[in-house]
């Protein structure tokens, strides 16, 4: 199992999130990737520390270039036009029959985002540029033999879509990953957050070389809401290579893991070549933005059967935010996994 990490994420550090109307301290903090790294140091798995950067070439093929474009630049032009220094935040997001473009720096937040949880602070763009760099390594290190890598990715990256932030989320770090696997032949992405990842599905729903799989909480009653119903299939040439399998608040480890062979059944029968998992941790039982159930031992249980699927496995952090609990459940999941 090897580990990728870098610090740029320290550079994103935005001060608060709007959650259900309240304005409180981010649940996605720089904090989380502390606790992941302590748990990390202590396996002894190889880690590298070195940020390889990321081909302009290879963020096309998932994010269009006006958003690149965007990401990069916001946060600069923002300011000048008078935004709050503390983020780029829109308050007012284009919708389903209000979504011109507006080239206002004021108007154009709202144009590429979803919802109110992805605020732009002057090291964003470098934080997420290096995350999706971090996927981008650890995928190009199972492309080179490795069985297994793991990328540290904060901020995290399965809610962003093609051409819009939502979520805590800017690139989509999985997507990346997956593109950059496809030297291999066909991929196969899990994603097991708690939140379904509505943003890699959107990215590859018309395309048959990356098929998305996803165990989450219903979308009638968790974020993001508005996709991840079962009756998503894909489309055009996509269609048959996209699987959400919704479960019910207070779901535990034997509904999970019962899903989880469902999903790995799904997957054998696409004929990948490469596995991506999207890891959330906001399973876990207690975890403040879940409502699952989930033990620490689950992940072991899960790491095992994915590694059963017999294929090279490129692991990408997503969400988790019983952070005292974060890092011993990641490292249950890579054991699981490698078989320690
Ligand atoms: C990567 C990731 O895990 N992103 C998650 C973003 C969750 N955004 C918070 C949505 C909060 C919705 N209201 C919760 C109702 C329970 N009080
Ligand atoms: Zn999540």
């Amino acid at each position: 199992m090897h580990i990728f990490r870098n610090d740029t994420h320290l550079q994103h550090a935005p001060v608060h999130e709007f959650y259900d109307g309240a304005l409180i301290p981010p649940f996605e903090s720089a904090e989380r990737a502390r606790i992941i790294d302590r748990a990390l140091d202590a396996t002894g798995y190889p880690i590298h520390e070195t940020i390889s950067g990321i081909p302009e070439s290879l963020l096309t093929r998932i994010h269009t270039h006006d958003y690149i474009h965007y990401l990069q630049h916001i946060y600069a032009r923002w300011c000048t036009a008078g935004g709050a220094t503390e983020a780029v935040l829109p308050s007012t997001l284009a919708v389903r029959w209000m979504h011109r473009h507006s080239p206002h720096p004021l108007a154009e937040p709202g144009y590429y985002a979803f919802d109110l949880s992805a605020p732009i602070v002057a090291g964003t763009w470098q934080a997420a540029r290096d995350a999706a760099s971090m996927a981008y390594s650890a995928s190009l290190a199972v492309v080179n033999g490795a069985p297994y890598a793991y990328a540290r990715c904060r901020p995290p990256g399965h809610h962003a879509g093609s051409d819009m932030c939502g979520g805590y989320c800017y690139l989509n770090n999985a997507a990346i990953a997956a593109e950059t696997a496809l030297a291999r032949g066909r991929v196969a992405i899990l994603d097991i957050d708690i939140h379904h990842g509505n943003g890699t599905q959107q990215i590859f729903y018309a395309r048959n070389d990356v098929t998305f799989v996803s165990l989450h909480g219903q979308p009638e009653v968790m974020y993001p809401y508005f996709l991840g119903f079962a009756d998503e299939h894909g489309v055009g040439s996509g269609y048959g290579h996209n699987r959400n399998i919704p479960l019910a608040l207070g779901s535990d480890d034997a509904t999970f893991l019962r899903a989880i062979d469902d999903a790995c059944a799904y997957i054998q029968s696409q004929h990948v070549h490469t596995i991506v998992l999207s890891a959330g941790f906001d399973t876990y039982a207690g975890d403040p933005l879940g409502g699952f159930a989930l033990t620490r031992d689950c992940y072991v249980h899960i790491g095992r059967r994915c590694a059963a699927l017999g294929l090279p496995i490129v692991v990408v952090q997503e969400g988790g935010y019983a952070i005292e609990a974060l890092g011993d459940n990641l490292v249950a999941l890579l054991h699981g996994i490698s078989g320690v």
